[in-house]
């Protein structure tokens, strides 16, 4: 079995406003609280949370944990429904048994229409979405113990 010593927590457009509207979608933590959450629920786990409005940066983020090897946590925001760009990057990290957990705050499914489609979905390791930022927790915990 792996020893996970470290995470990337990649959140694409938009979620650095987390925490300022919406709290009845999207809850009122900050990516930082979601941060420090994940930090001290897995002490020795270094959490390298990061977050981009920028598609170009998120994939070589992808190329970056493919290379290192390191799992990923992935709230890929607006781009789940539409970025092939993205979907390709994914697939080349789990195509190399590196772990990516997709993760939403929300649950696309129980909302508007276009958010029903992932197309990161179907080359994701996992998918997790509808518990705030339990859905991060939860990623994690399967991550470094498989439970
Ligand atoms: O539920 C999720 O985590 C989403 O990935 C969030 C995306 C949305 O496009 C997806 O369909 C589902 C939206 C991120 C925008 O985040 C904000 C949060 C609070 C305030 C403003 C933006």
């Amino acid at each position: 079995m792996t020893v996970v010593t470290r995470v990337l927590v990649l959140n694409g457009p938009n979620l650095n406003r987390l925490g300022t509207r919406e709290p009845e979608v999207y809850g009122t933590q900050t990516l930082e609280d979601i941060r420090s959450m994940l930090a001290a629920e897995a002490s020795g786990v270094d959490i390298d949370l990061r977050q981009t409005n920028d598609e170009a940066e998120l994939i070589g983020w992808l190329h970056e944990a493919v290379d290192a090897r390191t799992p990923v946590i992935l709230n890929p925001a607006a781009f789940t429904h539409y970025s092939y760009a993205l979907r390709d990057a994914v697939a080349l990290v789990t195509e190399a048994g590196v772990p990516v957990i997709e993760v939403h705050l929300s649950n696309p499914h129980a909302r508007e229409a276009f958010r029903h489609t992932s197309v990161v979905s179907g080359v994701a390791t996992g998918v997790i979405a509808g518990f705030g930022a339990g859905s991060y927790r939860l990623a994690l915990a399967q991550l470094v113990r498989g439970t």
